[in-house]
């Protein structure tokens, strides 16, 4: 008899997927017609399978493609204090990649027994609280803060984001005695981690649900535009709205509103603000290249049948668009 279940995916490994359906775990494999239709799944997406089968994927209520994970209702960013070094700008990501997605989100600040830096935690408190997140400070190897954290994880799906060997693992296992996840110390050499978690995968107990994730090292603002990257930061944003220039990067223009108030700013911020506003140009500049590209390709091969252009003309022409594309991008044009 075959019968119909519904689950959600808690773990992938390669071609297996491990559906939960009424706290037994079930490994399924992929019905050949979603593979046809490459139907990505993610952890945390609901599943329809029968015979260890999945069949159907059910709507998502949102998802995120860096860590890959679905259906979560609140991001906590993982960051340490020390081993490896608390990196402002590395945080700032992780936070704008979240406000990218829209989801709520919390700031932890793990290995609070390494380092009492009054500095660090003023400047956690003065730059991320009036931006209005929780942020909470613990140790997972003491257990310090982990009862207070237990508490802003419960009756949520929390995904943990942050680099590697921050202790996002280590939180867990606190959190979750008994459940022996591996981790890994921070190379001595590079002071970083050692990418030990390989694949989100979803625990569960007394109505706390975490979502452990691999830590990214390479989170890059590749794929937004920069008008788009200055609403992920509200702190520049509400100057910025108000910039009398159209086109604005607001990162040098006399003039500019953001740069009237940059005093107003924590210069960390800023920094990041520019930092990722270079990885938004770099992407806005290849974008309008390759659809010009595409644009007078599908032009020539129109014109197949007429005369060629001569070889000096092309290169001029394609002179031409580039000076184009360039100075399309130095007004801010936005596509
Ligand atoms: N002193 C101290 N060490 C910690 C704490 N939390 C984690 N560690 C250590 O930091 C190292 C890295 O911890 P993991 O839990 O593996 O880090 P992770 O974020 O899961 O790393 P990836 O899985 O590689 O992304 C381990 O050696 C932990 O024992 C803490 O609160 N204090
Ligand atoms: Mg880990
Ligand atoms: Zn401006």
């Amino acid at each position: 008899m075959i019968i119909l279940m519904k689950g959600q995916v808690f773990k992938i490994h390669s071609d297996f997927y491990y559906v939960n359906f009424d706290n037994k775990i079930y490994e399924c494999k992929l019905r050949e017609i979603l593979k046809k239709q490459k139907s990505k799944i993610l952890t945390g997406d609901f599943v329809e399978f029968e015979n260890g089968a999945i069949t159907k994927i059910l709507p998502r209520s949102n998802f995120l493609t860096r860590p890959s994970v679905a259906n979560i209702t609140q991001i906590v960013i993982v960051s340490a204090v020390k081993e490896p070094d608390l990196d402002f700008e590395q945080l700032d990501r992780y936070i704008c990649f979240a406000k990218y997605h829209n989801i709520k989100t919390k700031l932890c600040f793990n290995k609070n027994d390494l380092s009492q830096d009054d500095k660090i935690i003023e400047q956690v408190f003065s730059v991320y609280e009036p931006l209005g997140f929780d942020i909470i400070f613990t140790s997972a190897l003491e257990k310090i803060g982990t009862e207070d954290f237990k508490e802003i994880l419960t009756n949520e799906t929390t995904v943990f984001c942050g680099n590697s060997g921050v202790g996002k693992s280590s939180l867990i296992n606190a959190i979750f005695p008994n459940l022996n996840l591996k981790t890994n110390e921070v190379s001595e050499k590079t002071h970083r981690g050692t990418h030990t978690t390989r694949h989100c995968e979803i625990f569960e107990k007394d109505n706390i649900r975490i979502i452990d994730t691999p830590g990214f090292s390479n989170l890059k603002f590749d794929f937004i535009t920069p008008q788009t990257l200055t609403t992920l930061f509200d702190d520049i944003n509400k100057y910025a709205k108000h910039c009398k220039f159209a086109d604005c990067t607001h990162t040098k223009e006399n003039g500019c509103e953001v740069l009237n108030n940059s005093d107003k700013i924590a210069p960390s911020r800023f920094q990041s603000y520019k930092s990722f506003f270079k990885e938004s140009q770099e992407f806005k500049e290849k974008i309008k290249f390759e659809s010009k590209k595409k644009e007078s390709s599908q032009k020539i091969s129109q014109n197949k049948n007429l005369a060629k252009i001569s070889i000096q003309k092309r290169q001029s022409s394609r002179n031409n668009l580039r000076q184009q594309i360039y100075n399309e991008i130095n007004n801010g044009e936005e596509e």
